[in-house]
């Protein structure tokens, strides 16, 4: 016999639609219990609900720290109707037993997302709201438990077609339940993880929010799915922005826009605008402006070719001029903290385009955990969160580098930390014009990103961008280059040179660090060590 649903407890910090739900559940004369709350509210609609106080014969203690941690409760939600022995023990104790459980949780991450005080967020974690779910989840075969309100309506459909909630849906509904505590608990294990100022990986728990299940993953026979938090302290970024317009997210645009707004970030947007686009978790141009519009056209011209179809970011408000150009050729996504409405209006031009407001930028400096799937197991890491800046660097070759080839060095610094390694990056007056990223020798992707600077160098002269006679080797002049980690041997260091770049930047450290500067020093380049390496995989 399916369990018929004769009894409701609903105890409920998010309180969306649970009127609604309510007073149909009293619609099919189902008897309510509710916590204080929950109880206030529901008998302002005039609803017949008794406390849960009623139930246990036991006041709401502890400011409500206990009140539905309780045997009338419990057993209520964990005996099995079919049991000879559970009944009994009902019977004898006056365990009457709770059909329906509903219940959300305390609001941990919100607390902590609204920086709250320790104590207060030590207060909203929830002990017997999780307690009850996962009696009830247990007790499945008996008893249905909704944690999320968008399943009123689903409940609420099998119960008036079929008089019951069917058993795979109370199993799939219990399934969601220990998803949800899992979350909750690994919401509070980070947390705690960070005010002990635990930044190694280690005494957490890794569990998210489901945001949505995507329509395929990378590629189209792999199911997707994107959940939310559970790593680290909530960054503005791709997992909590709000999309405007266009058509839903997939997997591989939730992972370039994610690389696109890691990226923009490195630059502070109160010293220069921003752009980046990505294609395949990969920079194609990332450029720096006094406005948007500059930065996009500079980042363009770094690869026009490979930008089609790109994922674009900005680190300031979308303005009219910068939106007008973002279109013109076809796009995949746009991400930037906000957008001016003329902006809004021009994106709106193109539907497809998927317009993402982040309400702010992320910061780079922050700590965080990355973590990634291998069989079997999970690797885990601190985020790269390192970041070189002027002061940090070392001059090792006899010339050192003048101060627009300084900023162009850490710009491309910058910009290597966010390119798959083998990472080279060459650039020019705040602009990527060549990038080799993924190589497996270091020399093949210094080769790469030369031809790269070559292209972008002739599209520019093509263009009328770039004034400078064509020279025969077609290079860009005055480029820099950066790499991700050190030469090993003066061959990659001489393929930049080759490549016309007159000043380098790199971690250093090698055995034959002074092969290298000797054979920079051999071709008057100026390079500086970071003493950090940016490998990226
Ligand atoms: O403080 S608690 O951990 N102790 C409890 O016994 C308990 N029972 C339910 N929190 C408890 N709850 C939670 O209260 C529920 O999970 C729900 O989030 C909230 C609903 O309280 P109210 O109905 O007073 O708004």
């Amino acid at each position: 016999t399916e369990p018929v649903i004769r009894r409701a407890l609903i105890s409920v910090s998010d309180k969306t639609g649970v009127v609604d739900f309510a007073c149909e559940l009293a619609g099919l004369r189902v008897e309510l219990i509710s916590t204080g709350g929950t109880a206030s509210l529901l008998r302002e609609e005039n609803l017949i609900v008794h406390d849960i106080s009623e139930v246990t014969g036991f006041p709401e203690i502890m400011d409500g720290r206990v009140k539905t941690l309780h045997p009338k409760v419990h057993g209520g939600l964990l005996g099995t109707r079919d049991n000879p022995q559970h009944a009994q023990a009902m019977d004898q104790h006056d365990i009457a037993p709770i059909d329906l459980l509903v219940v959300n949780l305390y609001p941990f991450a919100q607390t902590v997302a609204q920086g709250a005080d320790f104590a207060t967020c030590i207060e909203n974690i929830d002990i017997g709201g999780p307690a009850m779910i996962r009696a009830a989840a247990k007790n499945h075969a008996h008893v249905t438990v909704v944690v999320d309100p968008a399943d009123y309506p689903l409940v609420l459909d099998e119960m008036r077609q079929h008089g019951h909630v069917r058993a795979g849906t109370r199993r799939a509904l219990a399934a969601k339940a220990y998803a949800r505590t899992a979350a909750y608990d690994a919401a509070v294990s980070t947390w705690f993880a960070d005010q002990l100022g635990e930044t190694a990986p280690k005494w957490r728990s890794f569990s998210g929010e489901l945001k949505q299940t995507l329509r395929y993953g990378e590629n189209a026979h792999q199911k997707a799915a994107f959940y939310v938090g559970g790593t680290s302290p909530a960054r503005p970024g791709v997992a909590t922005a709000r999309q405007v317009q266009g058509k839903e997210l997939s997997y591989n645009n939730i992972n370039d826009t994610d690389a696109a707004y890691e990226l923009v970030a490195e630059f502070d947007p109160s010293a220069s605008a921003a752009v980046a686009i990505i294609k395949h978790a990969n920079p194609c141009g990332v450029a720096l402006g006094d406005t948007l519009a500059e930065a996009y056209d500079k980042a363009l011209m770094s690869d026009r070719v490979s930008a089609f179809g790109g994922i674009i970011a900005a680190n300031r408000t979308l303005d009219a001029e910068a939106a007008a150009k973002m279109i013109e050729i076809f796009t995949e996504v746009i991400i930037a903290p906000d957008a001016d409405p003329e902006a809004l209006d021009i994106i709106a031009q193109k539907k497809n385009v998927r317009l993402l407001l982040a309400g702010g930028l992320p910061d780079p400096s922050a700590q965080g955990l990355h973590l990634r799937s291998v069989a079997g197991g999970l690797l885990v890491q601190t985020r790269d969160n390192g970041r070189i800046g002027r002061d940090d660097v070392r001059v090792v070759t006899r010339r050192a580098p003048t101060e627009r080839e300084l900023d162009d060095l850490i710009f491309a610094f910058r910009v290597c930390k966010h390119v798959k390694s083998n990472a080279i990056v060459y650039a020019r007056d705040g602009a990527t014009v060549g990038i080799g990223a993924g190589q497996m020798s270091r020399v093949d992707s210094a080769r790469i990103a030369a031809h790269k600077a070559e292209e972008s160098a002739r599209a520019k002269r093509e263009s009328g961008l770039d004034d400078e006679k064509p020279k025969p080797a077609e290079m860009p002049q005055g480029m820099v280059a950066a790499s991700d980690a050190f030469f090993p041997f003066p061959d990659g260091l001489l393929e930049t040179a080759k490549a016309g770049a007159t000043a380098v930047i790199q971690p250093g450290g090698a055995q034959r660090d002074d092969e290298v500067i000797a054979a920079a020093d051999e071709h008057d380049l100026a390079m500086v060590f970071t003493g950090m390496r940016h490998f990226r995989h």
